[in-house]
């Protein structure tokens, strides 16, 4: 097989899973602006989310939220789903909008609203069950914004204890990823703060626990794909929440904010397997569309992270191998610059050409008139939100 066929294989065998939260109403803690044509309810959500797995090729799994996507029937959501060509993937618990959760969730100073919301989790595996997910993706806002507000060891020991109740309800097939985020809400500590962190209590944990890398919750300057590669190594990267930032956790759109961190990023996934779906790693997109149009910033998100992948995967390795070994640092340098100065963008649409898609994903989206259709039929009811 030709390096461009073994290319456009790997591209065509990729799948990046869309979070239903980005097709509803979004905002800052200063504005949420409706837009016209928004889900009102999963279903809706879902039937977006198949649009742009329609024009991708790409993006048949969707995330859920609880409670944002709670359903009477989730076996009945998840018939809907594959009715509509897609499927539910990861499930994220909630534990960060109930007013018991103000100083933490599972790692409050009170037994009882510890309780609380380890019977959210455990009823967030009860729903996988029914959806057919395997993962279980677990963002805890937990933190202290005052030094002293709490004990930070004390914490982090509610915190395991809380995971490994869960841990030990998973089934076979079923996983934890753990996500972690350096602040917001919090302001003085997080108990999930960073990947040593997250990475820690997964090891304890065991096999079935990995580790989520948000690409928005570092501090400013932090080399991800040094995590990336080492989470790797340890078969402890789970998945990924792709998004972008200039500044915090921005949640614009992955790729869009800094391209070439999302190729370095691509690239240690890619030379260390992480494109092996045997590896198991879940390509997530965790965005919010404040003031852009949807279903098109879901599409050109998807986009950006083929791009990023098709030039990581055009990276001579043997010529990085060798010059890496030969401490040739301005020639190991070279053969990536190369890579991320590839226009990629004819490669794929000779890919979706193959896989009888239009080489244009985002037109292809406009000519269904998905856009007009939604806005003129979802008219009433409340638009779906985060519901804050
Ligand atoms: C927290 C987070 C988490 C989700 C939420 C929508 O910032 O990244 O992954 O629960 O966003
Ligand atoms: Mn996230």
């Amino acid at each position: 097989m030709s390096e461009r066929s073994a290319v456009k294989s790997a591209l065509k065998a990729q799948r990046i899973e869309t979070p239903s939260w980005g097709y509803g109403n979004s905002g800052t803690r200063f504005k949420v602006f409706a837009q016209p044509g928004v889900p009102r309810d999963p279903f809706e959500k879902l039937a977006d989310a198949a649009q742009v797995h329609a024009v991708t090729g790409v993006a048949p799994k969707v995330s859920l939220h609880i409670p944002w996507d709670r359903v009477e029937d989730y076996a009945e959501l998840a018939a809907h789903a594959h009715g509509l060509g897609v499927e539910i993937g990861a499930v994220n618990a909630n534990v960060f909008q109930d007013d018991d959760y103000k100083l933490g969730s599972v790692t409050h100073p009170d037994a009882h609203v510890r309780r609380k919301a380890v019977d959210h989790l455990l009823e967030c595996v009860d729903i996988m069950d029914a959806t057919g997910s395997r993962d279980l993706k677990l963002w805890f806002s937990d933190g202290t914004n005052y030094p002293g507000q709490d004990d930070i060891a004390a914490r982090q020991g509610r915190l395991a204890e809380a995971l490994a109740e869960v841990y030990a309800r998973l089934g076979d097939t079923q996983r934890i990823l753990l996500e972690y985020k350096l602040f917001e809400p919090a302001f003085y500590t997080m108990d999930v703060p960073d990947w040593g962190t997250a990475f820690a209590h997964c090891l304890t944990l065991g096999p079935k626990a990995q580790v989520v890398v948000d690409t928005g919750h570092h501090a400013p300057g932090t080399n991800i794909e040094f995590i990336v590669a080492f989470l790797l190594r340890e078969g402890k990267l789970g998945g990924f929440d792709f998004n972008s930032r200039f500044y915090a956790d921005d949640d614009l759109m992955a790729g869009a904010a800094d391209p070439f961190q999302l190729f370095r990023i691509m690239h240690e996934v890619a030379k260390n397997g992480g494109l092996d779906a045997r590896t198991g790693v879940a390509f997530m997109l965790d965005q919010c569309h404040n003031i852009e149009a949807k279903i098109p910033a879901v599409i050109r998100s998807v986009m950006n992270v083929q791009e990023a992948t098709a030039k990581a995967l055009l990276v001579d390795l043997d010529a990085l191998g060798a010059a890496q070994q030969s401490g040739d640092v301005l020639a190991a340098n070279a053969v990536l610059m190369d890579a991320f100065a590839t226009d990629v963008r004819p490669l794929l649409a000779e890919v979706r050409e193959e896989t009888g898609l239009n080489p244009d994903p985002l037109a292809a989206y406009r000519a269904t008139g998905w856009a007009e259709k939604t806005a003129a039929e979802r008219v009433g009811g409340e638009q779906a939100g985060w519901g804050a």
